[in-house]
């Protein structure tokens, strides 16, 4: 389909940000903080429980203003307005795009193809309210009766890093009794592992699977089936009553075993890595109860309306969006790094590594022109102080940019001693450390030896963002998950890619597909692959029968 759109560099504000990226290229944030010195309260803007303060980024207000003109040349609020409509603007698989309305009040009205979609989503949000409470309270029993005290949520990609990210997340709210494990991998480690010391009799396998079809949740399903059957002397009754699915695939959740009673479902206008607010949350909702699932979809409810209508200048994820195209396509930088100083958002930085990257490592246009300029950056990161001892010191002072965001909260949800305040020191001293490092002068004046001065530099000038919040709640999660779903949107409706399809997972897809019997060939196969390829296959088979 096409659209006729503009490529980005043909709009003016694309022209003028080349060239003033040029002066902007030698400008210090320290002169910046120096000239402007209300800065630091200013560029600052908030929205549903965060604080963003973006005062440490390389720009000014000439730059923000040539940004936001960027968005609205590339008809930014026409794209939120259709998106959030249900508009097919996933154009390559011809389908809405539609996460906000998971998290839609109930009196809301979204229209897909004529049909209102919010009662349906409620009603699903209902019935998994009631069987999580059913699991919490020991009402849901096993095949021999005993209460449920093992949850595994079986799934990948979008199916595994949500439910994953969000239990982690939420530990603090989330009911001690039980215990969570998530199985992704097809190496089969990662089941035994994860059922090793369970009892069969009080394990809930929840199979995440919107399309039900995906070769590693389903080869892991069925290994969990047997484990199960094994303890239960082959009794199939027994799947109906460990094994739940959340799917859009009624047929193939029926032909598995599982009663379709105890199928949870949700619509192929819910990307598998925008959907961890949908059924695929059972996980979650089990975890820390519906009140707490309903106050996480809140909190991206309220994030929502902020993108949907607040002012350019004061909308985060609009203002993030815009800083990470600037850096992307004006200054250079390949990566952005997520620094939580937050434990318990230890598998945040995967998560979005998902979000962002799946979304828009693009190389052309919804028209499929191949784009002339860079989109989706590198998302990386790790929780501090962690990270401060591992890959920081490339931040600091190795030769590339990289802008950071770091996510802090004023509260503990477990207060102990003395380390919330050592732990915000810290997050607080990396931000200034980036920003206005520590010049030759400094360095020579607190005595160290001329030689190992160059050493001890900090050039400084490295950008990044403070996210400040309370404390971690179950809204603020959701706040900051929909934060970044908005920035991915916003990057891609500038750099005119469609962020809701992964055409680019299909081809390792496909060619394993073909691979598989060839391992498994009883007699040596013939190969028709690159001569590198054939013979890793020879090697593998080879080295697979010697005993060594
Ligand atoms: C996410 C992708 C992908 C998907 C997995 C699992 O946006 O579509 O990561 O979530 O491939 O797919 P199923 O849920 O269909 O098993």
């Amino acid at each position: 389909m096409q659209t006729g759109a503009k490529l980005p560099i043909h709009h003016s504000a694309w022209k003028s940000l080349e060239s003033h990226a040029a002066s902007m290229r030698n400008t210090h944030l320290r002169a910046l903080f120096s000239t402007d010195q209300d800065r630091g309260q200013r560029l600052t803007a908030q929205a549903a429980g965060l604080f963003l303060d973006y005062s440490k980024n390389r720009v000014t207000d000439e730059t923000m203003g040539l940004l936001y003109q960027l968005a609205r040349e590339s008809g930014l609020h026409e794209k939120i307005e259709a998106m959030f409509r249900g508009d097919k603007i996933n154009t390559t698989e011809n389908r809405a795009v539609l996460h906000t309305a998971l998290r839609a009040p109930k009196d809301s009205t979204i229209l897909v193809d004529g049909k209102n979609v919010v009662p349906e989503i409620h009603g699903v949000l209902a019935k998994m309210a009631s069987f999580a409470d059913r699991v919490r309270s020991g009402d849901w029993m096993g095949y021999s009766g005993k209460r449920i005290r093992n949850v595994v949520n079986i799934g990948i990609g979008g199916s595994d890093l949500g439910p994953v990210m969000a239990y982690e997340a939420l530990r603090h709210y989330s009911d001690r009794e039980l215990t969570f494990l998530f199985v992704s991998n097809v190496d089969g480690i990662d089941l035994a592992e994860a059922t090793r010391v369970l009892d069969p009799a009080e394990t809930l396998f929840i199979v995440s699977s919107k399309t039900f079809t995906t070769l590693e949740t389903m080869t892991n399903a069925q290994s969990a089936r047997d484990w199960l059957l094994t303890a239960f002397d082959g009794n199939q009754a027994s799947v109906a009553k460990h094994f739940v699915a959340v799917s859009t695939n009624a047929e193939k959740v029926s032909s598995f075993g599982i009663d379709t009673e105890n199928m949870f479902g949700f619509w192929d206008w819910v990307g598998g890595r925008y959907s961890m607010d949908s059924a695929i949350g059972l996980s979650t909702m089990i975890a820390i109860g519906p009140e707490n699932f309903y106050e996480m979809l809140g909190g991206f409810y309220q994030m929502d309306k902020h993108y949907r209508t607040a002012a350019l200048d004061q909308n985060l994820p609009v203002i993030m969006g815009l800083l990470s195209i600037w850096y992307t396509n004006f200054l250079d930088a390949h990566a952005i790094a997520v620094l939580p100083y937050e434990n318990y958002l230890k598998r945040f930085p995967a998560y979005l590594q998902q979000l962002t990257m799946e979304s828009n490592g693009k190389r052309v246009t919804l028209d499929g022109e191949p784009v002339s300029y860079h989109t989706g950056p590198i998302y990386w990161g790790e929780p501090g102080t962690n990270g401060q001892h591992s890959f920081y010191q490339l931040i600091h002072q190795g030769t590339r940019l990289i802008p950071c965001d770091f996510i802090a909260f004023a509260q503990a949800l477990t207060p102990l001693g003395r380390h919330h305040d050592i732990l915000m020191a810290n997050v607080l001293a990396q931000s200034e450390a980036l920003a206005f490092g520590k010049t030759a002068e400094q360095v020579a004046a607190d005595g160290t030896p001329d030689w190992l001065v160059p050493h001890r530099v900090f050039e400084g000038n490295r950008p990044s963002n403070t996210i400040l919040a309370q404390r971690l709640t179950p809204a603020i999660l959701g706040a900051l998950v929909a934060l970044y779903e908005h920035i991915v949107f916003t990057q891609g409706a500038i750099w005119g890619v469609n962020p809701f399809d992964q055409w680019g997972v299909e081809l390792g897809k496909a060619l394993a597909q073909c691979i598989l019997p060839e391992l498994e060939s009883p007699t040596s196969p013939r190969l028709n692959h690159d001569s590198s390829t054939n013979s890793l296959i020879h090697r593998y088979r080879e080295m697979r029968s010697t005993v060594k």
